[in-house]
């Protein structure tokens, strides 16, 4: 961290304030009572509390079995079904009730009781039966923000195939390299979807991705977004299956759930590292959906009666949590949004809110800065009243925060800010909305269980208050933490225990797990969030590594070598800027750099694009012959250069910043 970074933290310690949650909300809180917290707080049995929000099939008889660390099994010896958890044992007390309720775009829209979402997942869950999809066969899933989606899940986990859903928005080489790493013989996709009115051909990407992916895929589901399939969508007989057409087959089916073992996987969830090759986050099935339900139920808030909105996509963890698991486990109804939050105009997602009624709205700082750019204007003419705001994915500023407060927040909703991360399954940093002031750009303390410390690089702990940032790690293991990457678990030890942990070590308080983010612990023991020490940035609350992007980019022929990093960008948080040598003879010109952003957004998606590619003649290595991405950050984001002694040859870095400032 360099002294710049370190004294503009300090900077904004200086501007501590707090608000306090609002005696309606507290009235009303699922928590409201410090003793609860405490007793939530006992390690590990306080996590029981959370079990017990769940009908088990067969009780557990260990809370935490942690005789192998780093690899926990939580709720030993139970068994439970998601499915059955999510739909099955609200129907008796609230058939009727809504379940989801879906916004469309271009403007249809529907309502599925859980009556409704136990019918189509019976429907589901027996064609994949059929289909010959058993336990423990990973199923993909491929699409946008549907029904069909929450809906293919649960039928996945109601006959124990774990799901692997694969953000919409990435392209066929991002899904034929997870349809590979998880082994996955079963694809779901569309025939396409709208955006900003326009219907995107979606079904193109599956064919392409099991054309390149080396495992055979069996079966692609091939779902419609109208009645009628698109008449472009081409079907390849033996292996499609357009599920329209076999529907009928499977009407009024009940299948038995399978009843899985706590730690039996329920999905994976692939999220970027700091390699090229995404990691598969295994999160098991008891210890899971008892965390996500617990801090659904204590922290969000949620009771049964809430309909509760999370601007999310499905496809990143987020969505999982807490568009799906959460909201259903307690029976409450899930509110979800297909289209761009501004079509067909800036007023759109507040006149949603006004349309149903939401009491909990979630979205993220990025969201949250474009509404404000937009301006309050837009929100002005809608009726929509919050009780609890929920910030997710990236640091959320101060000013920002308190724009939220004033405007969507109407001066006096709380607003819980919380930390976490694909792996960690659930939040695990902020504050229970109800016993905590909050304090904008802090994310809050550890919660209930959890124990956080920051730590200098050669492990010690850094005082608290002494505004030093460092390495955020988590002390204990708690729940919802991922039980391995899929099918490495060498790599799951490098990349998150090795750093701060003694490996020789079988006793659980020597193993630390490392987030990857830096913060910083406030003397009144709230954490402020800094962002990620590693090669992976955060565009829009996408995760994303510089190495996805830098492998994408040297595959356009002209390319000899790329180097990735962050630019801070008042909107989307972060952007990534290229840095690209090319060939030797090759001439820089517009074309080429159309052809760099070209194959990030062919091989990654159109979100993960390069705001600015610059060409240069060499990047900065060191004499170890590694990239030096700090150096070239501290160039796109206007700072002066950090420490050079390092490098091969120091002068490249001032040769590209004179050529940047030049431009
Ligand atoms: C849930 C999710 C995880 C990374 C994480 C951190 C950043 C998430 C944050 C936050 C500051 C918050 N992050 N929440 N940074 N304040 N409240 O986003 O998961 O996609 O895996 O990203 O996002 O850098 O390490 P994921």
């Amino acid at each position: 961290m360099s002294h710049e970074e370190r004294s503009t933290i300090e900077a904004r310690l200086a501007e501590e304030e707090y608000y306090s949650p609002n005696p309606e909300f507290i009235g009303q809180a699922n928590v409201s009572d410090r003793s609860v917290y405490d007793r939530f707080d006992e390690f590990p049995d306080g996590f029981e509390e959370y079990a017990e929000l769940l009908d088990w099939d067969e009780h557990w008889t260990d809370v935490l079995d942690a005789s192998n660390p780093p690899f926990y099994d939580w709720f030993v010896g139970g068994k439970l079904n998601a499915s059955y958890n999510c739909i099955d044992r609200h129907l008796d007390a609230h058939r009727d009730k809504t379940a989801i309720i879906w916004e469309g775009e271009p403007g249809d829209s529907r309502r599925l009781a859980y009556q409704d979402l136990y019918r189509e997942v019976n429907e589901f869950a027996a064609m994949f039966r059929d289909a010959g999809i058993g336990a423990d066969d990973v199923v993909t899933f491929h699409l946008p923000v549907i029904p069909e989606l929450p809906i293919g899940m649960l039928a996945a986990a109601r006959i124990g195939a774990p799901h692997s859903v694969v953000f919409g928005g990435f392209t066929a080489a991002a899904l034929a390299n997870r349809l590979d790493d998880a082994n996955s013989r079963y694809l779901v996709t569309i025939d396409g979807y709208y955006r900003r009115g326009k219907f995107l051909d979606h079904k193109q990407k599956a064919d392409e991705a099991v054309e390149q992916a080396s495992v055979d895929v069996d079966t692609v589901f091939v779902l419609q977004r109208e009645k009628e399939l698109h008449p472009e969508t081409k079907i390849v007989e033996g292996r499609d299956v357009v599920v329209e057409d076999v529907r009928s087959q499977y009407r009024g089916a009940h299948v038995e759930p399978v009843p899985r073992a706590s730690d039996d996987i329920l999905f994976l969830m692939y999220t970027s590292g700091t390699t090229g090759k995404p990691k598969g986050a295994q999160h098991g099935t008891g210890g899971y959906l008892s965390y996500v339900a617990g801090t659904s139920k204590y922290l969000f808030d949620i009771h049964s009666t809430d309909t509760y909105w999370c601007l999310a996509d499905i496809g990143w963890i987020t969505g999982h949590s807490y568009m799906v698991y959460g909201p259903l486990l307690l029976g409450a109804t899930s509110m979800m949004y297909e289209g761009a939050p501004d079509h067909p105009h800036k007023g759109y997602i507040w006149e949603l809110a006004e349309k149903h009624a939401v009491d909990i709205f979630h979205t993220s700082p990025t969201a949250v800065r474009m509404f404000m750019k937009w301006g309050e204007t837009h929100l002005e003419p809608y009726d929509f009243e919050f009780k609890l705001l929920v910030s997710v994915g990236e640091p959320i500023q101060p000013e920002v925060w308190r724009w939220y407060y004033d405007h969507v927040g109407r001066g006096d909703t709380v607003i819980i800010d919380t930390w976490w991360q694909t792996e960690t399954g659930g939040v695990v940093m902020s504050n229970l909305p109800a016993l905590a002031d909050m304090k904008p750009g802090s994310v809050g303390h550890p919660m209930p269980g959890i124990q956080a410390t920051v730590l200098d690089d050669d492990g010690n702990e850094i005082e608290p208050g002494t505004g030093t940032a460092g390495n955020l790690v988590l002390t204990r293991p708690w729940p919802g933490i991922l039980q391995t990457l899929y099918g490495d678990d060498e790599r799951y030890i490098s990349e998150y225990w090795e750093k701060f942990s003694d490996l020789e070590s079988r006793n659980m308080d020597d193993w630390i797990y490392r987030t990857g983010d830096g913060a910083v612990e406030a003397a009144d023991g709230y954490f402020r969030i800094l962002g990620r020490l590693d090669d992976v940035m955060n565009v829009s609350g996408h995760r994303l590594g510089s190495m996805e992007l830098e492998s994408t980019i040297v595959e356009v022929p002209a390319v000899a070598e790329a180097a990735v990093v962050a630019r801070d960008d008042p909107v989307k948080g972060q952007v990534p800027d290229a840095y690209v040598v090319l060939k030797e003879g090759v001439e820089p010109s517009d074309d080429l750099r159309e052809a760099v952003v070209a194959s990030v957004a062919e091989g990654i998606g159109k979100f993960a694009r390069p705001a600015h590619v610059e060409f240069v003649d060499a990047l900065p290595y060191t004499k170890s012959g590694k990239i030096m991405r700090r150096l070239l950050s501290d160039i796109s984001n206007d700072r002066e250069l950090s420490d050079t002694t390092t490098l091969e040859d120091p002068s490249v870095p001032e040769q590209i910043r004179r050529q940047v400032q030049g431009a």
